[in-house]
């Protein structure tokens, strides 16, 4: 299947430096930056430098190395936001929301990454 990417989206232009943002951590194909709405005392979204509309669309067209570095760039916000998955309390959410049903706003490609709280059921 094709997947459209609409390069003027708000993350484009982000990625682009036409808009600032308030940048958590960068790599060679990934930036995260705070959410300009936190819903969470940690709440940033993580999103590949590529031009990628959903988590479908990455893993069927990205390089192994952009998947790779997406994972680890998740992995360095939790380290850098002081969030531990595995210490025995506190801990996180990664979420992705894709397409309509999704409730997707910006159509490139993010990971939320939420914590600092708890959280509640998924579907709460
Ligand atoms: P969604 O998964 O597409 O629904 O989430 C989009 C997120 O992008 C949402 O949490 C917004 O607050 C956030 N955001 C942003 O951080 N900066 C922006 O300029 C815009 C949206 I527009």
């Amino acid at each position: 299947m094709a997947y459209a990417y609409d390069d003027q989206n708000i993350f484009a232009k982000i990625l682009r430096g036409e808009i600032p943002n308030d940048t958590v951590y960068e790599s060679a194909h990934c930036l995260a930056f705070k959410d300009i709405s936190p819903q969470a005392p940690v709440h940033v979204l993580v999103i590949p430098k590529g031009a990628y509309v959903s988590y479908d669309h990455f893993a069927a067209e990205a390089s192994d190395a952009e998947i790779a570095d997406f994972s680890r760039a998740i992995g360095e916000v939790c380290r850098i936001c002081g969030l531990n998955g595995a210490g025995g309390e506190g801990g996180f959410r990664v979420i992705s929301n894709a397409g309509p049903h999704g409730a997707q706003e910006v159509p490139h490609l993010h990971m939320h990454v939420l914590g600092g709280r708890p959280l509640g059921g998924l579907l709460a």
